[in-house]
């Protein structure tokens, strides 16, 4: 096992693997660009280095410096906690050759799942149900037309270097197709310097599933799923595990087909396979080769420690489990709270006056604040994510509820309240809502 990793990250996410690494009896190194000199995931780690200026392209991005910092402190391994370095193929391969482990998928992986349309056709030879559409990059815009007239409308053109919903554009009839295609095209080229597109079936009130999954390389087990429809502007707001609308039928059905695929792959570490769920029927949108965020949902009805188990299997362990020792209890929810204001989403840094955080049965707040904290204006939103265990679904709610009203953050804006909203409407707390219900709530409650 390692005795000393890197941990190329900051915040929240930081601590999470230092705490992970500390009760595997690994040291560890924190890096910290000159606005997180102070931050807390450089108080806890035993060892600190200095990357670089604010901006994250000069700090958390730099590889040369990260690089660095891992020789001159021996570190064994670098984990790139989630952002920033998680899924940058390069990088992993230059952790590599400089000698240290990657905590995290081959690069190859890396690669093929980063380009959707080799993720697709991938996915295809792995038998993973696909939506409708075409068979790679589209070649123009009357390919484009062909195939929609072929699969039907609605359309949705996608970027092949996209993911987050940047450089997609429906088509509802041709003459908008042709416009959806030239946009879509322009939009891609602007994001990525990339225009390569291709072309869905338009799925009208999905709801989005994903299955966590973690392989040593031989096997691929699932730790269930997780709904992450509640969202907006592609920025996940709440997440629950499981999802209240699959039914147990369902919920094994998408697991077993995940794993299976990621075992054919090959895959090892941990990842997440992106569904969108429709009418009784999953479709594979894409392949995340890294931790998420609200991968503390499927720790808290597994009991397992994700990371551990991640970080073991980069040592080269094999998974200490089979399939049937992952048993599933209760319910879990996640809010994600930002220093935003909860209805302009206006990012709101600044010094933390006053901080309490709830506790109690069932209940884990992961974050990095604490009172005086000054948030630099340099990075993510995210400030905390309460998580919530029940042994129902309702349990979970009504603590949720109740973790909600303890919450303190003083001194800035937070998205406290915004959750506090939505965990009040009836189509949340009946679990019924798609990719479009937030938006939707939030568009009503303006007018
Ligand atoms: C779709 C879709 C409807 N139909 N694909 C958005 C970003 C990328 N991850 C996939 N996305 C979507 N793909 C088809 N064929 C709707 C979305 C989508 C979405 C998906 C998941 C979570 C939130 C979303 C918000 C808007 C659109």
């Amino acid at each position: 096992m390692f005795e000393k990793i890197l941990i190329a990250n900051r915040g929240e996410i930081a601590l999470r693997v230092h705490r992970a690494c500390r009760e595997m009896g690994i040291r560890t190194v924190a890096v910290h660009s000159t606005a997180d000199a102070d931050a807390m995931h450089v108080r806890l780690a035993d060892e600190s280095v200095c990357i670089g200026p604010p901006l994250a392209r000069e700090s958390y991005l730099n590889i040369p410096a990260i690089l660095t910092a891992a020789a001159i402190t021996g570190a064994d391994a670098i984990h790139p906690g989630i952002g920033f370095m998680s899924e940058n193929m390069r990088f992993a391969e230059m952790v590599q050759q400089h000698g240290f482990t990657w905590i995290g998928p081959d690069p190859e992986h890396i690669r093929v799942m980063g380009d959707k349309v080799a993720a697709k056709l991938k996915a295809k030879e792995l038998g993973l149900p696909l939506v409708p559409g075409s068979a790679g990059a589209l070649a123009s815009v009357d390919d484009a037309v062909t195939c929609a007239a072929d699969i039907g409308y609605p359309a949705l053109i996608k970027a092949a270097a996209g993911g987050g919903g940047k450089g997609m554009k429906v088509g509802r009839d041709e003459p908008s197709l042709r416009e959806a295609y030239q946009l879509a095209r322009s939009e891609a080229k602007a994001a990525f310097g990339d225009d390569t597109v291709y072309m869905e079936k338009y799925l009208e009130k999905p709801r989005h599933i994903e299955v966590q999954l973690l392989g040593d390389g031989k096997t691929v087990l699932h730790f269930g799923e997780r709904d992450c429809s509640i969202q907006r502007r592609h920025q996940k707001v709440v997440e629950e595990a499981p999802s209240p609308g699959l039914n147990a039928e369902e919920r094994a059905r998408i697991g077993n087909i995940a794993a299976s695929a990621a075992t054919k792959f090959g895959y090892r570490s941990a990842g997440t396979m992106e569904f969108l769920y429709q009418d009784g029927e999953f479709y594979f949108i894409e392949m995340n080769t890294r931790l998420q965020i609200e991968h503390t949902i499927t720790e808290m009805v597994t009991g397992i420690d994700l990371v551990r188990e991640q970080i073991r299997v980069a040592s080269g362990l094999p998974l200490p489990y089979k399939q049937e020792d992952i048993t599933f209890e209760g319910h879990a929810i996640e809010c994600r709270i930002n220093a935003e204001n909860p209805e302009t989403f206006v990012p709101s840094p600044g010094v933390i006056k006053s901080y309490h955080a709830p506790g109690g049965l069932g209940v884990r707040v992961d974050s990095a604040l604490y009172d005086g904290y000054r948030i630099p204006p340099h990075y993510d939103s995210m400030i905390a994510k309460l998580i919530v265990h029940g042994r129902t679904r309702n349990e979970c709610l009504l603590r949720v509820r109740r973790c909600l009203e303890e919450f303190v953050v003083g001194g800035i804006d937070t998205t406290l309240a915004l959750h506090q909203r939505i965990i009040a409407q009836q189509d949340f707390l009946n679990g019924d809502y798609d990719i479009h219900w937030l938006e939707k709530f939030l568009a009503k409650s303006k007018s």
